[in-house]
């Protein structure tokens, strides 16, 4: 008998484990658009955009190939809405005995997958995700025993394993594992972004630009004008492009904020990597060519390859390691309500009003905008975890929550007090002024921490200290931070204080 084989939304890989033994004469694949996804937190319009068109292309590209697909569309009369419904439907009319599937991205879908264990005459069998770097096994043998877990051993491991950036004599490339030092430049004036390629929209893709906009428009974000890859052979275009024009200088401006300038010298892959069209190994490998080529620095190849094969296989492990209970951390009790501004983007705080301004227009931002801008705001007011998770999840192409989380609630928040990093990304408007243009165009002073213009991080930079000050002070990457503390008056620790809580207090715009 032949087997149903589901695809999902991510699992957008010819690779993928669930089709790796497929028979084209008896099996079905069933790939769902079902509004229990698009809609259980409200995803960008650009991103569901994206996902439909990606997978209806998949689709096409397995009909092509001889396979049956049951390609149900959001708008089918007899669609379920959910996943669960979809792959009961179709064992049900497809009178088939068994299910294959590959384990999804996202805990919730995992336990959902579970109770396929028990369908009735239905023999089911989860497969493992073999799209990542270091399996489950893997990273659990890594990381047992260890007292406190760190994402630069794991990195150094996996370029050993995988012998990325590595000599002849089994040695790190140019002597370290790591260049961060001749990264992470300020932006010189006048960086602008290279120009990025867009993909003419087939037919596939304009239908589903207007289901979108039929359904999707209330939720946050411009649907067009839409450039995304929705082909593995666009995605692949979108890789050259980035490793000829843009990696050689990935690692300068790697940290850099630019008003206006949403993608600088970053690589806008990761939607593509996480809906499963490109694969984490080839793009290693590809950046690896072009700096043995002497097209491309060490320290831009290898601050680009740990990202992947570093903390991208890193937070997944964290995710599966740590989850349900993860989820719920929530280490310096943070229940302030998301403010509407992360929403309208109407703020005086100019640097949070151009990172939600990128997001909404792009479905994007990158990684030091929502680490050091929307996140460490979050973490210095004190902001609702649950809430600012979900707005992330919710917000970027490449948002799915084995990734998402681990960022948002450890790295952002840390709200897992310690978990993801060794100390909280906290900073004051002084880092947000030299690693940016922002605070030129801003009404508040980044160098004034209680006058009246004085930039509202500054101020919360402290306090957060301060109000955390049991949790915090024994961490021993804080000493410094806390000896600077100890040394200010008591009046100019009450002045900060004042002016934190009136800020809070005022709403925060
Ligand atoms: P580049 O800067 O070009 O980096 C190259 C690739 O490295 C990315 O495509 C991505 O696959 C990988 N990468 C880089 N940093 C990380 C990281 N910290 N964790 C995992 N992979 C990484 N990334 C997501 O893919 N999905 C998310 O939902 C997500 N949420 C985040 C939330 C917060 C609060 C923070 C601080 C980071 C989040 N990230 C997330 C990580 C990172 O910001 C994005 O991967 C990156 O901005 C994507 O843009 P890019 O492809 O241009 O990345
Ligand atoms: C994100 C998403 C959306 C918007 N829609 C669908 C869908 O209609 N069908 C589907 O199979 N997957 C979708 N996805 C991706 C899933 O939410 C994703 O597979 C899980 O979050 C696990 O990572």
């Amino acid at each position: 008998a032949g087997a149903l084989r589901l695809i999902l939304g991510d699992q957008l890989s010819h690779e993928i484990a669930s089709l790796a033994d497929i028979d084209a004469q008896l099996d079905v694949v069933l790939i769902c658009e079902v509004m229990a996804e698009a809609t259980y937190v409200r995803h960008h319009p650009k991103k569901i955009a994206f996902l439909f068109a990606a997978m209806r292309h998949f689709a096409a590209e397995l009909q092509a190939k001889g396979f049956t697909v049951r390609y149900v569309k959001l708008t089918d009369a007899a669609n379920t809405g959910s996943i669960d419904g979809e792959v009961r439907r179709a064992l049900a009319e497809q009178l088939l005995t068994r299910l294959v599937a590959t384990e999804p991205g996202e805990y919730r879908l995992r336990e959902v997958m579970r109770s396929w264990q028990t369908i009735d005459g239905v023999d089911f069998e989860m497969r493992e995700d073999v799209r990542f770097l270091a399996s489950h096994a893997d990273f659990e043998r890594w990381a047992e025993g260890k007292k406190q877990l760190r994402m630069e051993f794991f990195y150094r491991e996996m370029r050993r394993r995988y012998n990325i950036l590595m000599d002849k004599d089994g040695l790190p490339e140019g002597g370290a594992f790591n260049f961060d030092r001749e990264n992470r430049k300020p932006p010189p004036r006048g960086l602008a972004s290279p120009r990025r390629i867009s993909h003419k929209k087939s037919q596939i893709t304009r239908e589903v630009l207007e289901l979108v906009r039929q359904k999707f428009s209330g939720h946050f974000g411009r649907l067009e004008p839409f450039h995304f890859a929705v082909t593995r052979d666009e995605a692949l275009l979108e890789l050259q492009h980035f490793i000829a024009m843009l990696l050689p200088h990935f690692g300068d401006y790697q940290d850099a904020m630019v008003t206006g300038e949403a993608y600088l010298y970053h690589s806008l892959l990761s939607c593509y990597l996480n809906a499963g069209l490109l694969q984490p190994l080839e793009i290693c490998r590809a950046a690896e060519r072009a700096y043995r080529s002497g097209a491309v620095p060490l320290a831009s190849a290898e601050g680009f390859i740990r990202q992947i094969l570093g903390w991208r296989e890193y937070v997944r492990g964290i995710y599966w390691h740590a989850m349900p209970d993860y989820a719920k951390l929530n280490f310096f009790n943070a229940k302030r309500p998301l403010p509407e501004f992360y929403w309208s983007g109407e703020t005086e705080m100019f640097c949070i009003a151009e990172a939600v301004r990128h997001t909404h227009e792009h479905a994007y931002s990158h990684h030091i905008q929502r680490l050091m801008i929307t996140g460490n705001f979050a973490l210095l007011a004190g902001l609702d975890v649950e809430a600012v998770c979900e707005w992330y999840l919710a917000v970027y192409a490449d948002a799915f929550e084995w990734v998402e989380l681990p960022n948002t609630l450890g790295m952002a928040l840390f709200a897992d007090g310690g978990i993801m990093a060794s100390k909280p990304y906290a900073a004051s408007g002084k880092y947000i002024s030299r690693m940016s243009n922002f605070c030129r165009h801003c009404r508040f002073d980044s160098k004034e921490t209680t006058t009246e213009n004085a930039c509202p991080f500054n101020a919360l930079y402290w306090d957060f200290l301060a109000r955390n000050e049991r949790l915090l002070r024994k961490n021993h990457r804080l000493v410094y931070t806390y000896a600077t503390w100890d040394k200010m008056a008591q009046d100019a620790k009450e002045l900060i204080r004042k002016k934190a809580a009136q800020f809070l207090g005022d709403g925060m715009v």
